[in-house]
């Protein structure tokens, strides 16, 4: 089911009690079993007495973020309960509900796909209830832009399905048009579909300034005459308020485009919220990307976990369509990844998958005319950026060489409104570019090279952590180094630095659990670099790593909170030491 709504369905439908609700909310103790999952997710089982007084056994199927993800799998599991009753004639016994959001119906390719089930003789359940919780907006985007369609309940015309269109603040005929839907179901066994239309309810957040390095990447490319393309869902205003690309008039509906409003010399900046499709419209973006090689093609996921609803388009296209059809893009894929404590569909773009599409050789080292053509030798290019400056010097970097490649931009959400994630004008002015690696300042604050006793490399985020815990433990024994290009390794700036700390430990610290991030990638990498430095040949760099899972990340916001302190203790100290204290989110073990 779609997430608005949901718990209220899990209160009042399948009468989860309100208190463990509130209390997952809080996030108290960590469920002994699992990872757990953020309390919308869940599914729930309840044996409802109807007024007849009989029993109905209401079964709500837990559900990953990924809208409509769920519904062949509903599907199927009513087939199953169907085939053990005995019913997969008659089909009275069980039945699905689904329950959708308009702007998930109307684009979602899975919707189809499952609805494509209804009449097959292996597969049908006698016919799906569809309902539509229709409040006329996806998140952002306004139904004009979400589908072609005039309801969002067409698709169900592809098996003749009736579509009810009911006005949902008149609750009685709601009432009306469900039971006749349920009376259709069962003397039919067709689907049919219930579509809640209420007045357009829209979700608001704040801005900040973050973006002000996209808008200047992509505004410095207008004005120099090339076309900026950036397309996804709800990217006009940001997924995090952050954007703010286009602005509306309230009363008359004309909207304001300011980077269109620079010059009169400019190139046209598209910037298009897409319909709620993942595979579609990154396959869309990819064959847009392939026609004007001067033109910066961007595609952004929602939140980065949702990408793999894309994945053909990542594996036959974007990794090897160079390689097998000489196709080159330069497109952009802007994938929202961080662990924030958002549960398992909200913290990762699932970068050790995309490391492993990456062409380069993981045990030799880059001899000097191979280093020098790294990035015209990767199929991919893959970053995860800790400074604006960075993200500004790279969007550039895609138009201004003689060849294309695509990249893949991790990006932070937290960073967006982290006071230590800023940079000066200076750093994106004169002869600044894009810095693959950037080694610790040094400041005096630390021990002298040769006493560095560890040294951490890693990206993103988690640098930010790292830093704070190593000010605030007052370690003047650690440098931390970031790898803002994870591809192609930058083997040359790195070899350069790590002979600095001819005494140190060489970590890998990573938000990721052992079996996801970059260190499956970044591992023999470095062993390759290290055999190839003066000052660490045969040794390995240790992980600093949550551990390994099936899930990316904990849906329990203290679990969460437990295991950064564990990670950042394990990179800093080399082991898990409970903090004595917390200081403004900082653990202190001294
Ligand atoms: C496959 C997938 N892509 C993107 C998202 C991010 N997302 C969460 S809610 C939402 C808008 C949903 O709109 P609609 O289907 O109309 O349902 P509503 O939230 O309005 O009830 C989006 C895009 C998601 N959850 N799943």
């Amino acid at each position: 089911m779609a997430h608005r709504g949901r718990l209220n369905v899990l209160s009042n439908v399948v009468r989860k009690p309100n208190e463990s609700i509130f209390n997952e909310f809080s996030g108290i103790e960590p469920s002994d079993e699992g990872t757990g999952d953020v309390k919308y997710h869940l599914g729930m089982n309840y044996d409802r007495p109807t007024p007849s007084g009989k029993h109905v056994h209401l079964s709500l199927a837990a559900n990953p973020a990924h809208l409509e993800a769920v519904d062949p799998v509903v599907l199927g599991k009513t087939r199953a309960l169907q085939h053990y009753a005995n019913d997969e004639k008659e089909h009275h016994r069980s039945m699905a509900l689904l329950l959708h959001g308009d702007a998930a119906f109307a684009a979602q390719g899975v919707v189809y796909e499952t609805m494509g089930f209804h009449d097959l003789p292996n597969y049908t359940t006698g016919g799906t209830v569809h309902l539509i919780v229709n409040n006329q907006i996806g998140f952002t985007t306004d139904p004009r832009f979400a589908r072609s369609t005039p309801y969002c309940s067409d698709v169900a015309k592809v098996v003749n399905a009736p579509i009810f269109h009911v006005n949902g603040d008149d609750v009685e005929a709601v009432n009306f048009v469900c039971q006749l839907a349920a009376e259709w179901r069962q003397t039919f066994k067709k689907d049919v579909v219930v579509d809640i239309a209420r007045a357009k309810a829209i979700n608001e957040g704040q801005g900040i300034d973050w973006p002000t390095a996209e808008g200047l990447a992509l505004g410095s490319l207008l004005l120099e005459g090339k076309h900026v393309r950036l397309s996804g869902q709800d990217v006009e205003r940001g997924t995090f308020s952050q954007r703010h690309a286009v602005l509306h008039d309230q009363v008359n509906e004309t909207q304001y485009v300011p980077l269109n409003d620079l010059r009169p010399y400019q190139a046209k900046f598209s910037v298009c919220n897409s319909s709620l499709s993942e595979f579609g419209v990154l396959g869309f973006e990819y064959g847009y990307s392939l026609v004007n090689p001067n033109s910066l093609v961007l595609w952004e996921a929602q939140f980065g976990d949702f990408i793999n609803n894309a994945q053909c388009i990542i594996d036959q296209f974007i990794a090897s369509g160079e390689t097998k059809w000489l196709q080159r893009t330069g497109l952009v894929v802007l994938l929202p990844h961080g662990y924030d404590g958002q549960g398992p569909e909200h913290s990762s773009g699932r970068l050790e998958r995309f490391l492993q599409l990456c062409n380069d050789h993981p045990y030799v080292y880059p001899p000097p005319e191979k280093m020098a053509r790294q990035h015209q030798d990767c199929n991919v290019q893959i970053i995860n950026v800790t400074t604006p400056a960075n993200y500004f010097h790279v969007l550039r970097r895609q138009i201004h060489r003689d060849f294309r490649k695509p990249l893949i931009a991790f990006t932070s959400k937290s960073l967006l409104r982290h006071p230590m994630a800023r940079s000066s004008l200076a750093e994106m002015t004169g002869d600044t570019t894009f810095m693959r690696y950037i080694p610790d300042p040094h400041p005096e604050t630390l021990a002298s090279p040769e006493k560095i006793t560890r040294h951490i490399l890693c990206s993103g985020q988690v640098y930010y952590a790292l830093l704070r815990a190593r000010e605030q433990n007052k370690m003047d024994h650690v440098a931390i180094s970031r790898l803002e290009q994870i591809c192609p390794f930058p083997y040359d700036l790195l070899s350069q630095h790590i002979d600095k700390y001819p005494n140190a430990e060489l970590i890998w610290a990573q938000e990721e659990p052992l079996n996801g991030g970059a260190w499956t990638y970044v591992a023999p990498r470095i062993r390759t670099l290290m055999n190839h430095s003066k000052r660490h040949e045969g040794k390995t760099a240790k992980p600093a790593t949550r551990l390994p899972s099936a899930s990316p990340a904990t849906g329990n916001k203290k679990q969460h909170i437990q295991e950064e302190h564990d990670l950042l203790s394990q990179a800093l100290i080399g082991q898990i030491i409970e903090p004595k204290k917390v200081v403004s989110g900082v653990p202190v073990w001294e």
